[in-house]
């Protein structure tokens, strides 16, 4: 059992936002409902996750959901309203939508530590981050034509791509429940260990990540999803490269030539092949 100190960040109602060091850790709070999200609870990560973003002393995020029983099981069906999930404000909305394309952008490595169930749109949250440490208690599955619903972006075209057409229209149309090896066999899942160890070993993963290359991971990241995510993911590519070019010389002298009122002198630079 890993017994490293965690400290909380922000308090909030259905999510957990906790640190240890320069990991950050996110549960979905509500294990009483098998961490079924309401637009609360996706309002929550959104902040979190722009948070751990803006912070520059994370290197490594965990998104994971309270208790053994469950990673997420989705949508919750209890304010399932027309035309999406309504929160307090009584607005029908998909916002989960926005979280998983936050995770997809966000520069750091995300991993999915999942105990138990993992099904509906808590298993395309799962999906879309980096990687996946399981307990050997987790289940995977869609709900999607039996309640009603589907995921016709991320939840199935990048499913597709991830575990092969033939299977992931099998996940979407069958609505089987698949265990963690059946998952890992799948190429679904990273690692699957015994439930005692998921932290443990999740955490392991986390330490060996923190002493890579950031920017290295950042572009890996970007380059990878970019192919997946066409021109959206060219701009996450895109723009991680400008950050770093701003930060050369060459990139400060049409800054300061600029402001300085001059005409900049690039030649001095190298025309690397
Ligand atoms: C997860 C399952 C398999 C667990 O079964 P188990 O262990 O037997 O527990 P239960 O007794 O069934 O559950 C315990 C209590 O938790 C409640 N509960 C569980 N899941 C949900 C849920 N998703 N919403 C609301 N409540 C939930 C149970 O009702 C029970 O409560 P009590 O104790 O009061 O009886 C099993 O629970 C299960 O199959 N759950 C439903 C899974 C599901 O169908 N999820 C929704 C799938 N759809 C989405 O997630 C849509 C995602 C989305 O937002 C989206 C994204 C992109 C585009 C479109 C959409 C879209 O919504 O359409």
């Amino acid at each position: 059992m890993e017994t490293r100190k965690w400290q909380r960040v922000k308090e909030y109602q259905e999510i957990i936002f906790e640190r240890s060091g320069k990991i950050a850790k996110l549960t979905i709070n509500r294990p009483e409902r098998r961490n079924a999200f309401t637009p609360v609870t996706i309002s929550e990560l959104l902040e979190a996750f722009t948070l751990c973003r803006d912070d520059s002393s994370i290197g490594v995020i965990i998104l994971t959901g309270a208790g053994d029983k469950a990673f997420s099981s989705g949508g919750d069906q209890g304010v399932r309203g027309n035309g999406g999930y309504v929160g307090p404000d009584k607005i029908a909305r998909l916002n989960v939508l926005d979280l998983q394309r936050l995770i997809r952008i966000i520069p750091k490595p995300v991993i999915a530590m999942v105990r138990g169930w993992s099904v509906g749109g808590g298993n395309v949250l799962q999906l879309v981050c980096d990687l996946t440490i399981a307990a050997d208690n987790a289940k995977f599955g869609q709900t999607g034509p039996k309640v009603g619903s589907f995921d016709a972006g991320y939840g199935s075209a990048y499913l597709a791509r991830v575990i092969g057409h033939k299977r992931a229209k099998e996940v979407w149309f069958m609505n089987h429940w698949y265990t963690a090896k059946e998952a890992f066999e799948m190429n679904w899942i990273n690692k699957v260990v015994p439930l005692a160890d998921v932290e443990t070993e999740t955490l392991k993963w986390c330490d060996e990540l923190l002493t890579k290359s950031p920017t290295a991971l950042r572009f890996l990241k970007a380059a990878m999803n970019a192919d997946t995510d066409g021109l959206a993911g060219l701009q996450q590519l895109g723009g991680d490269a400008t950050m770093l070019f701003y930060t050369t010389d060459e990139g400060k002298e049409g800054r300061d030539a600029f402001n300085e009122k001059r005409k900049p002198d690039f030649d001095k630079f190298p025309k690397f092949p």
